[in-house]
């Protein structure tokens, strides 16, 4: 369908941006899937390069289309790192966590030299908000995470699956989904939420962003910090 070919689209513009040489951080999400697609094509044609994946189902991916990968354990340094997200808004100030990857999103993303986002134009807001806000949670006492992160004016709801057990994410952690609604600052927000005990990180990703590529059904725009 026309967002599948417009997230195909950005995918592809995005693989132009990775160089002979790089250690690349990789993203989650359906749009990064079809990036780690056509990387995959450029790695068989002789691009050399090593992935860090930012999630299980990143790595098993990236694994299929035959991309090399590595990790922390070799490399502290990432060159560029290519990511998602659910909304971006006009400071290029993003939600993500929709795909339940943050954490390990966040610690690739922040420490990348060069951040670039790809993304359907659908993603695109003038303030974060409408979509819930996801903030990892250490399993323990999960309820009084709850509790203290809705004396920030939302309703926390714990994510579950498809088959209604609790989601667990890769780091063995829960995610409350949190309606904040409006969300007009979002590093105070963050803040707010990073200093509550029993939150691991939250879905805001301020001031990180270098480069956004967005998809539309007539054509790509790119939006440069
Ligand atoms: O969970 C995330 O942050 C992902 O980047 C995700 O939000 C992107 O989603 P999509 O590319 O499948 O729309």
């Amino acid at each position: 369908n026309q967002i599948d070919k417009n997230k195909k689209k950005v995918a592809e513009e995005a693989v132009k941006y990775i160089k002979n040489g790089m250690t690349v951080g990789l993203g989650s999400g359906s749009t990064i899937d079809w990036m780690l697609k056509k990387l995959g094509e450029s790695v068989k044609d002789g691009l050399d390069i090593k992935g860090i994946p930012t999630s299980v189902k990143t790595e098993k991916l990236a694994r299929e289309y035959g991309i090399p990968l590595t990790d922390f354990t070799n490399v502290l340094e990432i060159d560029l790192a290519i990511d998602g997200a659910d909304e971006i808004d006009d400071d290029l100030s993003l939600l993500k966590g929709g795909g339940g990857s943050l954490v390990r999103e966040k610690i690739v993303d922040s420490v990348a030299k060069e951040l670039i986002i790809i993304a359907d134009e659908s993603k695109l807001v003038s303030g974060l908000g409408d979509f819930l806000l996801p903030v990892e949670v250490v399993q323990f006492g999960w309820e009084l995470t709850a509790k203290h992160i809705s004396q920030l004016n939302c309703v926390p709801y714990l994510r579950k699956k498809s088959n209604n057990e609790i989601f667990i994410t890769d780091n063995n952690n829960y995610i409350l989904d949190c309606s904040f609604e409006k969300i007009p600052q979002p590093i105070r927000l963050h803040e707010k939420l990073k200093l509550l005990t029993g939150v691991v990180e939250t879905g805001l990703f301020v001031g990180m962003v270098d480069r956004v590529i967005i998809g539309s059904d007539n054509g790509i725009r790119t939006h440069v910090n």
